[in-house]
C-alpha cells in the first residue's frame, strides 16, 4: 500500500488544478481533512474543503466538474456513483469496498485491498502526507486523535506503530475513562465511555466514589488519572467494578493516549470526543479549525462540548426514569422528542455498557427528528443476536433506511409509521429470541 501511495504522488503534487476535499464528518473525518488541509497548504495548492454527513448521490451529482476530486475517510461505498464522473479522483479510506471495476480516473487508497492492518481515515491521510512531504510528520498526532475516534487503538499494527511513533505521544496504562488529565470528580462525574451507576451524572455521586476508593482532594482538588499512583488506580478500579455488577472492567482497562495539542497534554480520547460533539451538533467547520490549532475554535469547541455533556447527562437522566418496552431480552426506549437524534446514537452506546443490562439484551431508542423518527440500536455486551438484521426486516416491511453492523445499527423511518414500528420490531425480536 505505501508503494501504491509513493506512486500516486508526483502526478497529483504536478497538476495545477484546483482539488476539491470532501470528508467525513466524524472525528477520523475531521482529522483527516485537518492533515490534508495543511498539507496541501504547504504546497502552496487551491483547493476547497467539504465535510458531510454522507457521501449522498445528489452530493456527488453536484460536485465540480473541473477539479481534482479527493475523498477521505469516504468514497468507498459510493464508488458505483463515483465511477459515472469525469474528474481525477483520489479516494483515501478504510470502507468495505465493493467488488466493481474502476475507471482509471479512480485511484483509490484502501486497506481492504491489499489485505493491509485496518488504519483509519486519518491514519491513511497522515501517510499520505508524510510522502508528499516529510516535514508534515508534525501532523502525526492528528492521526492518532484519529484513529482513537474510530475506536481502532486498540489493535495496532506495524504500520500504526510508525505513526505512534512519529506523533508527539505518552502511553500509560490504566482506566479508560476520560479525560485522564482533568481532576478525577468531573471525570467521573461526565464520563460518556462507562456508565456508573449513582455515579454518572452526579457529583456527589463522584465525590462519594473517591472517598470509597479512599482518594481524597490534594492542594484543594481531586487528582487526575494520570496523576493516580498504582495502588490508588487500582483502589479506584475495584470501587468501580463494585458498581458495575457483572460487567468486566478489562473492557475498560486499556491504554491511554496523552498527545500534545495546543502545548497541553491532553487525553486523545477527550479530544475525539470534543471534535465529534461539536461535529454533530452541527459545528464542522469549528471542529475542523480547532483541529488547525485555531485558538479562537478552541474556545468555541470546549463550550459546544461542555453543551453536548450536559445533553447527554441530562438524555441519560431521562431514560433511567422514563417508561420503556421491555421484553425477555430486548428494551425499547422511546425519547420521542426528549433526546436530539444526533445523540441517541451516543446514548444507546453508553447504556450498552451500563450495568442495567445483562450480556445480549437488544437495546433500541428511537427519538423524533419533525416527521421522520431515528432508531438506534445496540447489544448490550459482545454477544447477542444480529441487530442489523432484525432492523433490515423491519424496514423492508414498513419503508425508511437501515444501516450499521450485527451489534450496533441504526435506521431511519417516517413518524407516522411508529407504532407499526414497535409492534413488528416487537414481534421479531421475539421470534428472534425462539430461534436462538
Ligand atoms: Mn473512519
Amino acid at each position: 500500500m505505501l508503494n501504491q501511495i509513493k506512486s500516486l504522488i508526483p502526478e497529483l503534487v504536478s497538476k495545477n488544478k484546483k482539488i476539491t476535499v470532501i470528508s467525513h464528518y466524524d472525528t477520523d473525518g475531521i482529522c483527516s481533512a485537518a492533515i490534508m488541509a495543511t498539507a496541501l497548504q504547504r504546497l502552496d495548492k487551491d483547493f476547497s474543503i467539504r465535510i458531510v454527513k454522507q457521501l449522498e448521490k445528489e452530493i456527488i451529482e453536484n460536485l465540480p466538474k473541473d477539479c481534482i476530486l479527493m475523498f477521505l475517510d469516504l468514497g468507498s461505498g459510493s464508488l458505483e456513483h463515483l465511477n459515472k464522473l469525469k474528474n481525477e479522483i483520489y479516494i483515501i479510506d478504510h470502507h468495505e469496498i465493493p467488488d466493481i471495476k474502476l475507471n482509471k480516473n479512480i485511484h483509490i487508497i484502501n486497506p481492504h485491498l491489499y489485505n493491509e492492518e485496518n488504519l483509519c481515515g486519518a491514519c491513511l491521510t497522515y501517510l499520505f502526507a508524510k510522502e508528499m512531504n516529510s516535514e508534515n510528520r508534525d501532523l502525526a498526532n492528528l492521526a492518532v486523535i484519529g484513529m482513537v475516534g474510530d475506536m481502532l487503538e486498540k489493535n495496532i499494527g506495524k504500520l500504526g506503530n510508525t505513526i505512534i511513533n512519529d506523533a508527539e505521544i505518552i502511553i500509560k496504562k490504566g482506566l479508560l475513562l476520560y479525560p485522564a488529565t482533568r481532576p478525577l470528580n468531573k471525570a467521573l462525574e461526565f464520563s460518556s465511555s462507562m456508565f456508573i451507576p449513582g455515579v454518572t451524572g452526579s457529583s456527589i455521586g463522584a465525590i462519594n466514589l473517591l472517598k470509597e476508593a479512599g482518594i481524597g482532594k490534594e492542594d484543594g482538588r481531586y487528582k487526575s488519572l494520570i496523576e493516580l499512583n498504582e495502588d490508588e488506580m487500582s483502589k479506584l478500579i475495584t470501587a468501580i467494578l463494585l458498581r458495575m455488577n457483572e460487567k468486566n472492567i478489562e473492557d475498560f482497562i486499556g491504554n491511554i493516549y496523552l498527545v500534545k495539542f495546543f502545548n497541553r497534554l491532553e487525553d486523545a480520547r477527550e479530544l475525539s470526543a470534543m471534535i465529534n460533539a461539536c461535529s454533530r451538533l452541527e459545528h464542522s467547520n469549528v471542529a475542523f479549525s480547532l483541529c488547525l490549532g485555531n485558538k479562537r475554535a478552541k474556545k468555541k469547541a470546549e463550550k459546544i462540548y461542555a453543551h453536548y455533556k450536559q445533553h447527554l447527562i441530562s438524555g441519560l437522566n431521562f431514560v433511567s426514569t422514563t417508561k420503556k418496552i421491555e421484553g425477555d431480552n430486548y428494551v425499547i426506549i422511546n425519547t420521542k422528542n426528549n433526546i436530539k437524534d444526533t445523540i441517541i446514537g451516543t446514548i444507546a452506546s453508553i447504556l450498552s455498557m451500563s450495568p442495567s443490562y445483562k450480556e445480549g439484551t437488544a437495546i433500541i431508542t428511537m427519538a423524533h427528528n419533525k416527521d421522520k423518527i431515528k432508531i438506534s440500536a445496540r447489544i448490550a455486551g459482545r454477544n447477542g443476536r444480529n441487530i442489523r438484521e432484525v432492523l433490515d426486516s423491519v424496514v423492508k416491511e414498513i419503508g425508511g433506511e437501515s444501516g450499521g453492523h450485527a451489534s450496533a445499527a441504526g435506521c431511519l423511518i417516517s413518524k407516522n409509521k411508529e407504532k407499526e414500528f414497535i409492534e413488528l420490531l416487537k414481534k421479531r425480536l421475539e421470534i428472534e429470541l425462539v430461534k436462538i
